[in-house]
């Protein structure tokens, strides 16, 4: 089962990581530099079933990027709470109310105008992903804006019309915008690949949280490629997943304990149920997923 693999780098990390301490201030225990490999063949997706993961929310994040969009409104309006906690806090750290985190996310989701002000989250991965901001010189010394790189469009066309190539990239890690994103990329670059008529990716990430942050990592680099796949017209091949600094945090040792208690139970598989127009008009309708009948949630704290 696929699945060991994962286990396997969460026990590896917790038996043998070096333990460190981290910008979050909780610590952690980590590898630097890992590799995972899965054969997307057939519909197979690494949905961890060891636990319930939250794949749906997941999609919708990813989704969300391709829209290009950085403001948190449309998740909140989805009901996806993951990227809510960075502008709380910025809010309540300019403004000194300390409103709660319930309420915050409540105003965003009311108020529109509140929301463009206090919900976005800097030129984060849709920003990068979409419109790459590039700068074209005035000839008095001074630059302007130019028009934007949409990367996954690009890649999409390149896939077509040069499927040899060893260019195929989605990168995150824009150098310059870094200081006002509220997170800096973790999977931050994406290299596609066609190789015997099936389409690979890479993907590394330079930062990952193994007990959180990885499930759904896998999930949404998997289901990027399947798209990908089907935009294109290869078959999906294999997804390579590459961590950076990969850790679990100390005060996740109660997940670790029970999820390694556990064996991986059968084989999910996504379904697209349709192919949209473009890469770009997906919609979580789409996601089919069958034969997942994960165990137990496992829950615990995220390291902010
Ligand atoms: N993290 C992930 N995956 C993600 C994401 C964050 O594992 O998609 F956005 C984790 C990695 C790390 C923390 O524990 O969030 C980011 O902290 P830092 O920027 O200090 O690496």
């Amino acid at each position: 089962h696929w699945e060991w693999q994962y286990l396997d780098l969460m026990r590896r990390i917790w038996e043998q990581g070096s333990e460190r301490q981290d910008r979050t201030g909780v610590g952690t225990r980590s590898i630097m530099g890992t590799m995972l490999r899965f054969d997307l063949a057939g519909g197979a997706m690494p949905l961890v079933t060891t636990k319930r993961v939250y794949w749906k929310t997941a999609t919708r994040e990813l989704l969300w990027f391709l829209t290009g969009k950085t403001n948190i409104r449309p998740l909140v309006l989805q009901g996806v709470k993951i990227w809510n906690e960075w502008p709380h806090a910025n809010y309540v750290r300019e403004t000194g109310e300390e409103i709660a985190l319930d309420d915050f996310v409540a105003r965003i989701a009311e108020d529109q105008e509140f929301a463009a002000r206090w919900g976005d989250l800097g030129p984060v991965y849709g920003k990068q992903w979409v419109d790459w901001p590039t700068y074209e010189p005035v000839g008095d010394g001074t630059y302007r804006q130019g028009q934007g790189v949409n990367q996954v469009a690009e890649v999409v066309r390149s896939l077509k019309e040069n499927p040899g190539s060893r260019r195929h990239i989605i990168e995150g890690w824009n150098v310059a915008e870094l200081d006002s994103m509220a997170l800096p990329p973790c999977h931050k670059t994406y290299q596609f690949q066609i190789g015997e008529g099936r389409l690979n990716l890479v993907l590394y990430q330079r930062s990952c949280d193994v007990a959180l942050g990885l499930p759904f990592n896998l999930w949404s680099a998997a289901a990027l490629l399947r798209m990908m796949a089907q935009q294109t017209g290869y078959e999906p091949g294999e997804l390579v997943w590459m961590g950076g600094d990969t850790h679990l945090y100390l005060n996740h040792a109660h997940l670790v304990e029970e999820q390694l208690s556990r064996v991986p139970e059968g084989a999910p598989v996504l379904e697209l149920a349709r192919t949209p127009d473009s890469i770009f008009d997906y919609r979580i309708e789409d996601f089919v997923v069958s034969g997942y009948a994960p165990q137990a949630p496992i829950a615990a704290p995220v390291a902010v």
